[in-house]
């Protein structure tokens, strides 16, 4: 009888710890081959370098936070393109090699924050789409209806990210899930959140929302914003 209860006992026992093992990301991740997934940690520093909150990132839109549904999301690659792609946000992810790098974002209302940004190249994504030789000029289409553009030669040639987590933790809604550009030495402005459409164009001319509202095309952050 005290044998049968000691046999039960040490089943509850063992039954408890796996339990509560498994439920310990930390924990589990000892006992099983998988990663274990910190992306909800927000990092503070990286390589000794501070970084800002993603809380000081202000949530500037034109039209409120769109809603997006993640799974009819795709992410278009068009225009001047011999070969359009189209990508689930997995496949922009998964299919394509992560970078990260801080930056710092300057908004023309007086506010900044440096962040440590994860994303793949945009140049990556516009390459397997095949741009043609007239393409100048890279047009962001954004959920909310807002666009910029940026000189394709710019982003080729400092490998600009699009950024799907910012400080570790994949990008909230309000900062532009699932994707938003980096675009670093270029006002808030040009940083185009909730993208879904990167559109070649020959047009380096374009004016996007606040390009058209009298901020500079190219929007350079050691010039004023305000100008052709
Ligand atoms: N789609 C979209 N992207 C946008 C905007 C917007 O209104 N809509 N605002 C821009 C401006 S003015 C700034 S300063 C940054 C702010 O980014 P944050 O919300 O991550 O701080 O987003 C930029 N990208
Ligand atoms: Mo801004």
């Amino acid at each position: 009888m005290n044998n049968r209860l000691l046999v039960i006992a040490t089943i509850l026992i063992i039954f408890a710890v796996v339990i509560v093992v498994a439920n310990i990301p930390s924990l589990s991740g000892l006992f099983t081959s998988q990663p274990v997934n910190l992306t909800g940690v927000e990092v503070t520093q990286y390589h000794g370098q501070n970084l800002s909150p993603i809380s000081d990132l202000r949530d500037v839109s034109i039209d409120g936070t769109p809603s997006i549904n993640i799974t009819s999301y795709r992410l278009n690659v068009t225009g001047l393109v011999a070969d359009p792609q189209s990508y689930t946000y997995d496949q922009v992810i998964e299919g394509h090699q992560a970078y990260q790098k801080v930056v710092t974002l300057n908004c023309v209302e007086g506010w900044e924050a440096t962040i440590l940004w994860q994303g793949v190249l945009i140049g990556d994504l516009i390459r397997e789409a095949s741009p043609l030789p007239n393409a100048n000029t890279v047009i962001f289409h954004c959920a909310d209806g807002y666009t910029t553009s940026l000189p394709l030669n710019y982003i080729l040639s400092n490998n600009i990210l699009l950024a799907y987590k910012a400080d570790n933790v994949t990008l909230p809604l309000d900062k532009g899930f699932p994707f938003q550009v980096v675009a670093e030495s270029e006002w808030g402005y040009k940083w185009a959140k909730w993208v879904t459409s990167i559109e070649l164009s020959d047009d380096p001319n374009y004016r996007g929302y606040w390009e058209s509202q009298g901020y500079t095309i190219s929007g350079d952050l050691n010039s004023s914003y305000i100008g052709p």
